[in-house]
């Protein structure tokens, strides 16, 4: 998959909530009310990222989320990247 412009990131960007393009990635911090939903939540999304065979690169800290996403094979952010963080969203909202 061919990595997408930054034109064409930042249009798509529009189409998520409360991500950020930086470092040739798109970013999102999430807080959940303790470690036990934070944990749920990264379970719902690792079998997602597992169907999709596109995974997050994420930290987890107590009850906050960082999750960056970028296509490492094709060094760059890709359609699957936005299709993952899109899940996300859903998941989390
Ligand atoms: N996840 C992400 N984020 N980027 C990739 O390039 C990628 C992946 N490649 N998951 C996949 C797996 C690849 O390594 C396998 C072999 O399809």
């Amino acid at each position: 998959m061919k990595a997408l412009t930054e034109l064409q990131i930042l249009s798509k960007m529009k189409e998520l909530d409360g991500w950020e393009y930086a470092d040739n990635a798109i970013h999102t911090s999430l807080e959940f009310d303790d470690f036990k939903d934070a944990f749920a939540v990264m379970t719902r999304i690792a079998f997602e990222a597992e169907n999709l065979n596109h995974h997050p690169d994420w930290s987890n800290v107590y009850n906050t989320l960082q999750i960056t996403l970028s296509t490492h094979d094709a060094d760059g952010v890709t359609d699957k990247d936005f299709q993952l963080a899109k899940v996300i969203d859903a998941l989390v909202s």
